[in-house]
């Protein structure tokens, strides 16, 4: 059977996603890594793939999966160990909600922070980069509370909660702790003083097996 091969970019959190559960299950694939700057995503041969000229997509031979929780669904089904959506239909349910709560309400408010700060244009984004944080900080403070038990989203081990939610996250937190946004008082940095509970789950996903294979490069530099 042929290798899986994996179209990325570095940075995306979609990306991260599916790196992680890749680096969780142990499954060995020949990352293809796009720059966004240059659009390689848009390549004609790349469309062939995913019309949407988006990634992640991972490709096994003639199988092609996209979008990121398709993704880890699909690999949770092929390679159930360890498994990623829980081993009741309780934590099967309770996995999903997080995850789709999460990308229900998150990803247009650290989008609305990440990119002005991001690309330096802080000034002229500065109402709609706190008014973002005014949407975040209450789902933050959700997720602190359900960090009580083991220290996980769901359950008692890493699940596709941790691996959908953390790489978003870490964008956000990212931005946040950028030296010129620091000024802005956000409410979310550093995370360890606004949200222990965050901050002690974050250093838990590090520790993951694979997890320095996954990080994405160019944040390295
Ligand atoms: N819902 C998709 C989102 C995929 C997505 O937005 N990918 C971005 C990178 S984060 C992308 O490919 N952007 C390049 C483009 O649209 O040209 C998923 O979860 O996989």
């Amino acid at each position: 059977m042929p290798g899986y091969e994996l179209f990325w970019i570095s940075g995306s959190p979609p990306c991260w996603r599916v790196m992680l559960a890749m680096e969780v299950k142990g499954l060995d694939y020949k990352p293809v890594r796009f720059d966004n700057a240059k659009g390689e995503q848009k390549d004609p041969e790349f469309l062939k793939i995913n019309p949407l000229g988006e990634v992640p997509v991972l490709k096994r031979g003639e199988l092609v999966v996209c979008q990121s929780l398709a993704i880890l669904a699909y690999l949770d089904k092929a390679h159930p160990e360890p498994a990623l959506f829980g081993a009741t239909a309780a934590e099967t349910a309770a996995i999903w909600q997080q995850i789709l709560q999460f990308d229900a309400t998150m990803p247009g408010p650290i989008r609305a922070i990440t990119r002005p700060i991001f690309r330096r244009r802080i000034a002229e984004h500065m109402e709609q980069i706190l008014e973002a944080a005014e949407k975040i900080r209450p789902e933050l403070d959700a997720i602190e509370m359900r960090l009580t038990g083991a220290g996980v989203l769901a359950g008692s081990a890493v699940t596709a909660a941790d691996i959908a939610l953390y790489p978003p996250l870490m964008q956000l937190m990212r931005a946040a702790g950028n030296e010129e946004a620091q000024g802005l008082n956000l409410g979310l940095h550093p995370l360890s003083q606004h949200y222990p509970r965050i901050a002690h789950w974050v250093e838990r996903i590090e520790a993951l097996p694979g997890y320095d294979r996954a990080y994405p490069p160019h944040w390295r530099s």
